[in-house]
């Protein structure tokens, strides 16, 4: 049995986007429409150039399904590019002037080339949407589960949610997401953030800003303290900043803790037998400074992460560079781009913080099929239950 992983294929402009996953068991329902819903989603939000208008991203499974349920061999999904222009050099030609921030400058001496393009199309978080498609299916596997992950954008410029996301409101925040066309649940800050994204648009700027995630429903135990690589924080950590223009993350009440002393920061422990027959056994905290992961394990809290995100490099203003032929000063190379991909941005963060979750759960409760996976974790949580053994 494979371990779950994921790798993907695809430039920004060439024939499409593949995803492969491998070590799905097998039995597992496969949701088409909320994978596709998922792609829509990461298409929109406020600020999107129009790249968007072209596409209308859609997975198609070519492996590893049948009759709508996961056989257990390797899942691929290929999801086309309409706008497919990679051969063609008058639609995609060399562009010699990297763009601060961006990936221009690295790749082309890396790859020792002059042609920023042979970098930007890979570096493009186009690629995002094969990303999300592993983690919507991912998903589907955490739902068995009743794991939902639920994510919006907290900041943008000065304007910041002053939502608190808890588990008895998150449905209700997700609705108002939902309604909200920079997917932030706060109409308030919802308003100063379409004006900042908008601000920029018209000074030919750009606009990055904070994402942020909730997954409900983890059993404790998932992740490991014993080795560096085993701590589902550190991984989270490496997917969420692995995601294009990502500069920071951080769980809970984060970066604070640093600041604070260890009675103002660290969650006391309760029992309320009620919740026994939770997947967090009646154990309760006060708070969730922890964002749900201590010594690297979830301890039955929500696992809380936010995501930074830099602002979008291709400006319309463009910044100093220089021309890699030449080695003159230049204006950086522009090309049509978004605004702001903030919006996008939290639809990505979700997915790659479920797909961990989910190769967590089946390090721990792995089996070939679902039933399998199932039957260890009923054991697991009823061996919980009965501690001290
Ligand atoms: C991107 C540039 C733009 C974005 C793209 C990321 O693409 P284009 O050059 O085709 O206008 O739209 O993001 C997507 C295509 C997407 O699907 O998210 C870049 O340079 O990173």
């Amino acid at each position: 049995m494979a371990s779950l992983m994921y790798r993907t294929a695809g430039e920004s402009h060439g024939k499409a986007l593949i995803t492969l996953v491998e070590g799905m068991p097998a039995g597992v329902p496969v949701d088409q429409a909320f994978i596709d819903g998922e792609l829509r989603r990461r298409q929109g939000g406020y600020g999107r150039g129009g790249r968007q208008k072209i596409e209308t991203d859609r997975a198609e499974f070519l492996t590893g399904v049948r009759l709508g349920r996961t056989i257990a061999s390797p899942v691929t999904m290929l999801i086309p590019n309409k706008d497919s222009r990679l051969d063609d050099l008058s639609a995609t030609p060399p562009l010699h002037r990297p763009r601060p921030g961006h990936a221009d400058l690295a790749g082309s001496v890396k790859w020792l080339t002059t042609d920023c393009r042979e970098t930007l199309e890979r570096a493009s978080a186009r690629e995002t949407a094969a990303r999300v498609a592993a983690g919507a299916l991912a998903r589907c596997l955490l739902r068995e589960f009743g794991i939902e992950v639920f994510g919006f954008v907290r900041a943008v410029g000065q304007a910041t949610a002053g939502v608190e996301v808890t588990e008895a409101n998150w449905r209700t925040l997700l609705v108002a997401r939902e309604a909200s066309d920079v997917y932030c649940p706060d109409p308030a800050a919802e308003a100063g953030m379409r004006d900042f994204i908008l601000a920029q648009k018209e000074a030919k700027d750009t606009a990055g800003g904070i994402v942020e995630a909730h997954v409900f429903g983890c059993p404790i135990g998932l992740g490991s303290c014993m080795t560096w690589d085993g701590r589902l924080d550190s991984r989270i950590a490496a997917a969420v900043v692995g995601i294009q223009a990502f500069k920071g993350v951080e769980f809970g009440l984060g970066f604070e803790t640093a600041r604070r002393p260890g009675s103002k920061v660290h969650d006391e422990i309760g029992f309320d037998p009620a919740g026994k027959d939770t997947p967090s056994l009646g154990f309760t905290r006060g708070t969730n400074n922890a964002g749900g992961l201590e010594g690297g394990m979830t301890n039955g809290r929500p696992v809380v992460v936010r995501g930074a995100m830099k602002p979008i490099s291709t400006l319309g203003k463009p910044l100093k560079s220089i021309d890699l032929n030449t080695k003159q000063p230049s204006e950086a190379g522009w090309e049509r781009s978004d605004v702001s991909a903030i919006s996008a941005a939290s639809v990505v963060m979700e997915n790659v913080i479920a797909f961990e979750i989910a190769r967590a759960l089946l390090e721990k409760f792995g089996g070939d099929s679902l039933g399998e996976v199932r039957r260890n974790y009923d054991n697991y949580l009823a061996a919980a239950r009965r501690l001290p053994l």
